[in-house]
């Protein structure tokens, strides 16, 4: 996967020692969205066989080619609705099984068999979507298929719930989940993930309450944009989420009950600086929880559009100030169990 932007600057300040130390740590990434992370060699193979195939089209051509000359170059992105434009696209070219198979195939080897290893433990999070060619019960079986045959211990699935989905497709989504769950297969969690601004979050609530009851880890995008209001988000951790994604714009309120409930922040350094919702490293939520020694997992969110990777992120808390946060090797390798910790079980 190509570097550049944040990530890349921090990595290439690093001597090769700090990378070897980087690389030598066990930690988990626990917020990887699939379609956010295709290598963009396999999104590039996809798209010239869609773009040369006879069958139907569910997008122009023309929005093909404009988003993989985008995700190419690197999208240059002013706000976060803009990457949220970027998954049409990504989405046409992953609708049918023999797609989503290579996709997840490549995804898996780039994290665990890349140049190097880029993690020791990951869960991977997908929205199952009903196509042409497949129902959402077939969209996750054809994830969890491959994930299971990479590495059944050092992965699993979670299920993300998208906040456009009405709440009818959610309890859908979380009935299969809890039915795989409970058949032995490797489903661990469910996330509440998509446009910050969309959907209506009280009519979430029996979907999260189901997951639960069905022995699922339960994580959600909160509070991520300065849309989100104090009372939505106080709704979201009634839910009891055990992580949460981002946790960019909690009040006080909202802070005082992550500190006491000890709820993972998965914390996504270059998606959020790319995004805009953080302007600075220095001025990172980040900071506030390792000052507080709270539970916090490093994770990339989307390689793919953020063109970034776990060990560039973890570069991001090794190196000096201002390219990183200068923190020492003990608190990283510590970052790194903590990881480890809040996984799903
Ligand atoms: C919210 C995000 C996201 O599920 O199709 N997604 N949702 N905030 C983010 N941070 C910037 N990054 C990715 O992967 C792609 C989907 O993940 C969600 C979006 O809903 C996107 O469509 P899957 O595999």
């Amino acid at each position: 996967m190509p570097i550049s932007g944040p990530a890349l600057a921090a990595l290439s300040s690093l001597t090769p020692a700090q990378i070897s130390f980087l690389q030598s740590i066990p930690k988990a990434e626990l917020h990887a969205h699939l379609n956010g992370s295709i290598p963009i060699q396999i999104l590039q193979e996809l798209a010239s066989e869609y773009l040369s195939s006879t069958s139907a089209r569910s997008i122009p051509d023309s929005a093909v080619q404009e988003s993989i000359q985008l995700l190419t170059t690197g999208p240059a992105l002013d706000k976060i609705d803009d990457f949220f434009l970027l998954f049409p696209a990504i989405y046409a070219l992953t609708s049918t099984p023999d797609a989503l198979q290579r996709v997840t195939r490549a995804v898996l080897h780039d994290f665990f068999d890349g140049d190097y290893p880029q993690c020791t433990y990951l869960e991977l999070r997908t929205t199952p979507r009903s196509t042409s060619s497949m129902d959402r019960e077939q969209y996750l079986l054809t994830v969890l298929d491959e994930v299971e045959k990479y590495s059944p211990e050092q992965t699993g699935l979670v299920v993300s719930l998208d906040r456009r989905m009405s709440a009818e497709v959610m309890d859908e989504c979380v009935e299969i989940a809890v039915r795989l769950r409970s058949r032995g297969r490797r489903v661990l969690g469910v996330d509440l993930c998509g446009d910050p601004t969309a959907g209506n979050v009280q009519a979430f609530e029996d979907a999260f309450r189901r997951a639960k009851e069905g022995g699922l880890g339960v994580t959600m995008h909160i509070a991520e944009t300065t849309n989100n209001t104090p009372e939505e988000t106080l709704q979201l951790l009634s839910y009891c989420p055990e992580r949460l994604g981002h946790a960019t714009f909690l009040n006080d309120e909202a802070i005082s009950i992550v500190l006491e409930k000890k709820m993972c922040i998965e914390i996504c350094l270059t998606s959020n600086l790319l995004c805009k919702t953080v302007p600075t490293l220095e001025a990172h939520h980040i900071k506030q929880y390792l000052n507080s020694n709270h539970p916090i997992s490093i994770c990339t969110d989307d390689t793919l559009p953020f063109r970034t990777s776990l060990l560039a992120e973890y570069a991001l808390l090794l190196a000096i100030p201002p390219l990183g946060l200068g923190l020492s090797e003990d608190q990283v390798r510590r970052i790194g169990e903590m990881s480890l910790q809040a996984r799903f079980r």
